[in-house]
């Protein structure tokens, strides 16, 4: 395949609603392009973008798929993102390497959370926005309401550049304002036969074009000056003024397609190569250290890896953006993450499960390479020369939504780990973790949608029936007060007997505290415990009531008691423990007796010590419209929250609250419900708080009721 320079690269991110019509778009630009001489479609379950099972058996996207297409000598990647909230992970990922995101907008439904979501995360991302209206030829399109409602939404520099002649049943024509020509489409797309603008309509087109200078003209002020001085701008002044704002993200552009008939789809991608950035027209992107990587061909190479798919056929495939020089094949590079070296054996330009081998990719440009050693998402390559050029990751958002999953096959275990290890590297939103505290699975993930996909896949592909459980709290135990407990450990039976006596005071362990002084202290450890929190020891022991050699022991007995703690089995921490005095035999001490009367006493003290249960806390981040922030604020309440503070954000309320973990279980699935799918919301750990009295009780009796059920 042809090599490609950086100023014949447009990187593009097909972005918006559920089933707005991008994939059906991508399959059309593919047909344009030439990569394929007949177009798939959804209902067909024959396009290039969506080819993985689960996404022919939902009919919509599951994961971004990266296409190519050549179109009169330069070249076009496309990644197809899916629309549904719950895979927003691919759309961060695409946004992060492509230089323009197409917003498809569905001219039925007009502005959907999915637009709405889109364009928040282009904004974060900081990427050039094109609009593209499509489904036009619907009876009950409405492209008139829909602009009015993005302008709302996104703000005034939203701009016509076409507009349809007859939207509706029967659409086949728009007016093209940059180019003032009329655009009419063969019932079956194609080819455009391109005529002058019909008598009737030039009074709106000229109309329309005016406002569309005007628009052109504010995004510069010489600009500006220049067209009250002569009422127009030259055509160059125009293309000019409309890269600029498209690149700083003052002028974003509406054009007008039908992507199921291919209509536009030609004329969007002349637009995109006339006038959106090539990689090394965008702002420079920023390395880990604050560098900046130009796209040049003649600097050292820096490869990001912002994509991991594992096909049946090739393995595991990488998908990288060259951010500076130029790849050939066998390549030996080092990955960031690990100094490992990796050989980029073989190059690829890829489109969807397809794939043409290339001898040289240029800055600028994605690609991707097979078998890499250790190289996940997120990772850079880069020469020995240039180390520090690491391109900052991708920040995927947190896991929303938790689920413990336990395999209904025993023996199966060992697959799962494996099986759902694959599944993280290709989607990075996608967590687990084996969690020894509770003793569970926990898979983590965007919402139910996503986590039923799992499962799905895991079920139906790798053949591995699994189950969902609700996933247990991570509890800790701590005490208020201190307090005293003596323990004797005494066994006498036949030959050696045990003894060993123990007595002890807890307290509460706080940062900087200081110790008692009802015992001189002559020894502390101290023991950072990897729960959270700390245990200390300190030995008050005089005139050898205890010998040293078992205080270890000692410490290892109460050690056992803060691994399941005495009130629920929950790790405990933050306790101060002082042994000042005891009892030893001179035949029949031993480690075990001391181990043993030091994990009683610290039982028996803790008791006493005014026990509580804490629980986890996160701080949650809710993104409401403000017609539905009261409900969202009472079901937060409902759950305990504490709302910390609430303020505008663009067009939402932004509600930030700290709320227990365990009443966050499907929180997606109710915020989503509450508000028709119109809220945001992340959330992420903050600390362990006291539970309410009422919580404790109600958790004392589940677990004394397990320990029966298990007795
Ligand atoms: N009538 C009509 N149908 C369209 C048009 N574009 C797409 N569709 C149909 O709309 C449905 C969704 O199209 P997709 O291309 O899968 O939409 P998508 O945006 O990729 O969807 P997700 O990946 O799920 O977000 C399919 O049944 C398409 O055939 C259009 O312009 N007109
Ligand atoms: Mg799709």
């Amino acid at each position: 395949m042809k090599v490609y320079q950086t100023k014949d690269i447009r990187n593009i991110a097909l972005v918006g609603g559920a089933k707005s019509g991008k994939t059906t778009l991508a399959e059309a630009m593919l047909f344009e392009g030439g990569r394929i001489n007949r177009r798939g479609t959804i209902d067909d379950k024959n396009t290039v973008s969506d080819y993985r099972p689960i996404e022919l058996e939902r009919e919509n996207s599951v994961l971004s798929t990266v296409v190519y297409a050549e179109f009169n000598g330069k070249k076009i990647n496309i990644i197809d993102t899916p629309g549904f909230d719950d895979f927003v992970g691919e759309v961060i990922a695409a946004l992060k390497v492509a230089d323009t995101a197409v917003v498809v907008i569905n001219a039925q439904n007009g502005v959907e959370v999915g637009t709405e979501i889109a364009w928040r995360n282009t904004s974060l991302s900081n990427t050039p926005v094109i609009f593209a209206m499509n489904h036009l030829e619907h009876e009950n399109s409405n492209f008139d309401e829909t602009v009015r409602q993005m302008k709302t939404q996104f703000g005034a520099g939203l701009t016509v550049f076409q507009y349809p002649v007859n939207a509706g049943v029967g659409f086949n024509s728009v007016i093209d304002l940059l180019k003032m020509k009329m655009y009419k489409f063969p019932e079956n797309g194609g080819a455009a036969e391109i005529t002058d603008i019909p008598d009737g309509e030039k009074g709106n087109a000229e109309e329309m074009q005016a406002a569309l200078i005007e628009d052109l003209a504010s995004t510069d002020e010489s600009l500006m000056e220049k067209f009250f001085d002569a009422g127009t701008l030259t055509e160059d002044e125009m293309r000019e003024a409309l890269k600029v704002g498209l690149r700083n993200r003052t002028l974003f552009p509406i054009l007008c397609i039908g992507s199921k008939h291919n209509m536009g789809v030609k004329r969007l991608m002349e637009f995109i190569f006339n006038n959106a950035p090539a990689p090394d027209e965008m702002p420079p992107v920023l390395t880990v250290k604050g560098k900046e990587l130009k796209c040049d061909p003649s600097q050292p190479i820096a490869a990001f890896v912002f994509k991991t798919s594992i096909e049946p056929h090739f393995g595991e495939v990488s998908f990288f953006k060259l951010y500076n020089g130029e790849i050939t094949e066998g390549t030996d590079l080092i990955n960031s993450k690990t100094g490992a070296k990796e050989r980029l054996g073989q190059l690829f330009a890829v489109y969807g499960k397809n794939r043409e081998k290339l001898e040289k990719v240029v800055a600028g440009d994605i690609a991707a390479s097979v078998k890499l050693k250790e190289t996940p998402t997120n990772s850079t390559l880069h020469t020995p020369k240039n180390s520090d050029d690491v391109v900052a990751p991708i920040e995927f958002p947190e896991p929303k939504f938790r689920m413990a999953v336990k395999v209904q096959n025993q023996g199966d275990d060992e697959k799962l780990g494996t099986i759902l290890s694959a599944m993280h590297k290709v989607d990075q939103t996608l967590m687990v973790e084996y969690s020894k505290e509770l003793k569970q699975v926990i898979l983590g993930g965007q919402g139910e949608l996503h986590l039923n996909i799992t499962k799905w896949q895991i079920e139906n592909i790798e053949k591995v029936p699994i189950e969902f459980v609700p996933p247990k709290i991570p509890y800790r135990e701590t005490i208020t007060k201190s307090a005293k407990a003596t323990y004797r450990h005494k066994k006498q039976s036949g030959g050696a007997g045990q003894f060993g006596e123990v007595h002890m005071m807890i307290e509460p362990y706080k940062e900087g505290m200081s110790w008692t002084t009802e015992f001189p202290v002559r020894g502390s450890e101290e023991h950072p415990l990897s729960w959270g929190g700390k245990l200390v020891m300190n030995n008050c022991i005089v005139g050898g009531a205890i010998d040293a050699r078992f205080m270890p022991a000692i410490l290892k007995g109460v050690m056992e008691k803060m691994e399941e703690g005495p009130l629920t089995g929950s790790y405990a921490r933050d306790i101060v423990v002082y042994i000042y005095d005891g009892k030893m035999h001179p035949v029949d001490s031993n480690e075990i007796s001391f181990k043993l009367a030091g994990r009683n006493a610290f039982r028996e003290a803790f008791k006493n010590a005014g026990p509580q249960i804490l629980e986890p806390i996160y701080d949650v981040e809710v993104l409401v419209p403000e017609d539905r922030m009261g409900d969202v604020m009472t079901d937060l309440q409902g759950r305990r929250a504490i709302i910390m503070g609430m303020g505008r954000e663009g067009n939402y309320q932004k509600i930030t609250a700290k709320a227990p973990l365990a009443e966050m279980n499907k929180y997606a699935t109710a915020l989503s419900s509450l508000t028709s799918g119109r809220a945001m919301y992340s959330m992420k750990f903050a600390e362990y708080s006291n539970v309410p009295a009422d919580v404790q009780m109600q958790l004392l009796k589940t677990y004394e009721e397990s320990q029966q059920e298990e007795e």
